[in-house]
């Protein structure tokens, strides 16, 4: 899970309660010197009659804190979703179902609670052919991520046996939060990509994140179609190098991204970072690259009022606590449904349950809130024809449709 903070709910949402009524006050002020449509465009970036709701997409089931929500790549249009003590649900992606099929129990494999659990999955490109499918949970004894692959049953597509994991990768983990977990293939280049957050405890004790002879606090890029039980890709930033770094290595410099994406249009990997104490920030990701943690936290030096930010590559848009406290990434809305918000990097915060879109043009960054929720929003997820549901950790999933 993204959150690490320890947080009185009551004093998060008493804060927000005076940020808004602030925000709504010089809003009314605007609106009486200026008319309604230039307040609109001026404080949510977009035109009247183009903001968002949210409806619960499937009101006959709920789940016990999902953390994750796919559909398949198929023409079967089945949702599969992430329950963090390790079973998946899959289910016809329909408001009227009302049952649903275990697809893999993982429970007794699986270390959950708090920021543990089944945290991450993904289909094989190749899903509808091979039957792979990818998961990332935490596992005890010792305490560990484990990546592995599963196999979808030959005679029962709803089923996927637990004696079919295969290994790919286990890593060893110091403490009990941040440990990222998202997986994704990269839509242009076919290889997995896995966020590992930087072990926990507070502040990356142990220096995980810039270590890169630690695979902690990283995104890992590998090949899963080559070798065993992967390959390394020809072009990752540090193949062959003689210093000892993981080979494995993408990026670097993360605490705990809870949450990647790749934008389907343009290739670029989108990762919202949740921050310590101060700053949830969100990256565009490419290979080689330092992402700051835990020398910078957001745009500011961490624990400390300068730094030698040199080689770090800041994020594209940060926000303080007043605004959130644990941010979730999101997805590129590349949907039909919502077209005035094509283009836009749309997450939200897990605490605050605001939803927002950011517009980024490769050098500006433009946020604008979407929606206000009170719902512990923990994942995202897209179907087949990339609109966007959102995962609320007590319990439902909801579609963002058009106002
Ligand atoms: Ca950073």
């Amino acid at each position: 899970m993204p959150i690490t903070k320890n947080t009185a709910s009551f004093t998060l949402k008493s804060v927000r309660f005076l940020s808004n009524r602030k925000l709504k006050f010089i809003l009314l002020v605007v609106i009486i010197t200026f008319g309604i449509t230039v307040p609109l465009v001026l404080f949510f970036g977009f035109t009247p009659g183009s903001l968002i709701t949210i409806e619960n997409a499937f009101p006959n089931l709920n789940f016990n804190h999902p953390v994750g929500i796919y559909i398949a790549p198929d023409s079967t249009n089945r949702c599969f979703v992430l329950e963090q003590a390790g079973i998946i649900k899959v289910f016809e992606n329909n408001q009227t179902t009302a049952s649903y099929e275990v697809f893999l129990n993982l429970t007794s494999k699986v270390a959950a609670g708090g920021e543990l659990g089944l945290l991450g999955f993904a289909f094989h490109p190749n899903f509808s052919i091979n039957g792979f499918l990818y998961v990332d949970y935490t596992a005890p004894g010792p305490l560990r991520t484990v990546i592995s692959r599963f196999k979808v049953d030959d005679s029962l597509p709803n089923k996927a046996n637990v004696s079919s994991e295969f290994i790919i990768l286990e890593v060893t983990q110091p403490y009990s939060n941040h440990k990222g977990g998202q997986l994704a293939f990269g839509p242009n280049d076919g290889y997995l990509y896995i966020a590992m957050g930087d072990g926990g405890s507070g502040g990356d004790p142990l220096g995980n994140a810039q270590n890169r002879s630690s695979l902690l606090g990283k995104v890992l890029r590998i090949d899963v179609d080559s070798g065993l039980p992967y390959a390394i890709p020809a072009d990752n930033p540090f193949r062959n190098n003689s210093f000892g770094y993981c080979a494995e290595i993408w990026a670097y410099g993360f605490r705990n991204p809870w949450r990647f994406s790749f934008d389907t249009e343009t290739g670029w990997l989108w990762a919202g970072d949740v921050g310590q104490n101060s700053w949830e920030e969100i990256d565009i990701i490419s290979g080689g690259m330092n992402y700051g943690w835990n020398i910078m936290e957001g745009f500011q030096c961490y624990n400390s009022p300068s730094c030698n930010t040199t080689g770090l590559v800041p994020p594209i848009f940060d926000y303080g606590r007043t605004v959130g406290h644990s941010i979730t990434g999101g997805f590129v809305y590349r949907g039909a449904e919502l077209p005035w918000l094509t283009g836009k990097y749309v997450y939200g915060d897990f605490v605050f349950g605001t939803i927002w879109a950011l517009e980024y043009d490769g050098s500006q960054a433009i946020n604008s809130p979407l929606l206000e929720t009170n719902l512990l929003i923990s994942s995202f997820g897209v179907d087949q024809n990339n609109e966007l549901y959102i995962c609320a950790y007590n319990g439902f999933i909801y579609k963002i449709l058009p106002l």
